[in-house]
């Protein structure tokens, strides 16, 4: 204690990090956790918490803000993405800045950050997404920009206007581990997938549900086990994407079990949703369209026990939001469309917190130290935030969510905060809302309601991703 007021105390809170559960007040001064005890001394302003869990902010490391499409636009931008972020929980966002073929990734990441600044509310970094790895952008670009902090970024083993072949797989993977780097692996194979599209579509299958029939299990599980082979060929440690269920975990348990460092995040759609889903009347299921596609009850036992034993080390959203009813959304120039035209993703960010939180802790699936270590610390430890974010730590950024955690909250999108006009978990009732986010010690949401500002996030370059890890 040092006499000078603190700008804010969080008082009686119990708070709860990966690793511990104590009661203590928070003292923040400049944005910064300042103190953590009793009997701080003065300040500015308290803020009662008795009866609430102080958790650390979350990090949601897998999001797409405003990222330039072949067709379409995505319905967030920084803005309205950061502000619903925060209304759930979050204070830390890594969404992609993308590389178009024949653009360099320098020109990319500029073109990000003019999207981001002066509308970010929330604090953000950039994972990198390489699909041109010529020469240049192998020998110069990436390691320049791997030393400026962006030190993580993604591949595609599908889509056609993005995927990498194999050789180029491995190139981008002996860069990453020449200057340490973390790539993350979208992993499905393009050929099968094409090949059951042109089938299906030439019998006339082409209704929305027909998306999740293109895209079986069997094609992210050879895509994961072909990932996880380079990985060990390279000798570097890889991040798996969005994993749907059983099969790819099952590779991903089997590389465990070889010693070999995979990294493997999953999303709330593969906890919630099913394949069924994409079966709604007439064009509706379009909304839920996403890959790999949400699968069956089995699959979704699967990725809870998985998370539950710590197969997975991070919780993201894969937020990449398009409007329903729109000609530049999930209707393409207005109009309905055969399943594999339909803009891929769902929106997520406001909503991953407390589905976790609701059916993971409240359900008793997980710890609250493994809620706040898949959402907040080890997103943090892999892509280099740690411990500025995910943690509730002296010296670290005052970025915490004040959990009421027994809060009943149905989930309606009317009362969400991004710029989609759907939510995918509409009517499901949540046990567990945070009631106060603090972004670098500022309220940013109370009682669902957003009181940041926009442009007042910041850059942070990534350090050493899986430093801490
Ligand atoms: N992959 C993602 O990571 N996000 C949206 C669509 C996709 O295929
Ligand atoms: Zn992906
Ligand atoms: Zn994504």
């Amino acid at each position: 204690m040092d006499g000078i007021p603190y700008d804010l105390i969080i008082a009686h809170a119990e708070v709860v990090t990966a690793a511990d559960r104590f009661r203590a007040d928070i003292g923040i001064r400049d944005g910064k956790i300042a103190a953590l005890g009793h009997d701080l001394g003065p300040a500015t302003r308290t803020v009662d918490a008795t009866g609430l869990l102080a958790l650390p902010g979350g990090v949601d490391a897998h999001c797409h803000l405003d990222q330039p499409q072949e067709v379409g636009r995505m319905a967030d931008d920084f803005e309205s993405g950061s502000r619903s972020a925060a209304c759930g929980g979050t204070t830390t966002l890594i969404p992609f800045a993308a590389q178009a073929r024949g653009q360099s990734l320098r020109a990319a990441v500029e073109d990000y950050h003019r999207r981001a600044a002066g509308k970010s509310c929330l604090d953000y970094a950039f994972h990198l997404i390489v699909t041109d790895p010529t020469p240049a952008v192998l020998d110069e670009e990436l390691p320049e920009l791997i030393r400026a902090g962006y030190t993580s970024f993604k591949v595609y083993m599908t889509y056609d206007d993005l995927k990498l072949n194999d050789r180029q797989i491995l190139d981008v993977l002996s860069v990453a581990r020449d200057h340490g780097a973390l790539v993350m692996v979208h992993a499905e194979n393009a050929d099968c997938i094409s090949w059951l599209t042109d089938r299906l579509v030439a019998q006339g299958r082409t209704e929305p549900r027909y998306h999740a029939v293109s895209r079986p299990s069997a094609v992210e599980r050879e895509a994961t086990h072909r990932a996880i082979t380079f990985s060990e060929l390279v000798d570097v440690p890889i991040l798996i994407v969005h994993v749907s269920g059983a099969e790819a975990i099952e590779q991903i348990r089997w590389a465990h079990g070889r010693g070999l460092r995979i990294y493997a995040e999953t999303c709330p759609q593969y906890l919630y949703l099913t394949a069924q889903d994409l079966d709604l009347e007439g064009y509706e299921g379009a909304k839920l369209v996403c890959s790999p596609p949400p699968r069956d009850p089995d699959n979704q036992e699967a990725v809870w026990r998985a998370l539950s034993g710590n197969v997975f080390s991070i919780f993201s959203s894969d937020h990449a939001p398009y409007r329903y009813d729109d000609a530049e959304g999930k209707k393409p120039g207005g109009h309905t469309c055969h399943f594999q035209h339909i803009p891929n993703g769902i929106p997520g960010l406001e909503t991953r917190m407390p589905l976790l939180f609701s059916g993971g802790v409240g359900g008793g699936r997980i710890s609250i130290h493994q809620f706040v270590d898949l959402t907040a610390t080890q997103p943090a430890k892999l892509y280099g935030l740690y411990p500025r974010k995910g943690s509730i730590v002296v010296g670290g950024d005052a970025d915490i969510a004040l959990w009421d955690p027994a809060l009943r909250v149905t989930i309606r999108n009317a009362d969400l905060h991004h710029d989609v006009d759907y939510t995918p978990y509409e009517g499901m009732a949540v046990t567990g809302w945070p009631v106060m986010t603090f972004s670098r010690g500022r309220l940013v949401s109370r009682h669902r309601e957003f009181l940041g500002s926009a442009g007042a996030g910041e850059f942070m370059p990534c350090g050493t991703p899986m430093q801490h890890a």
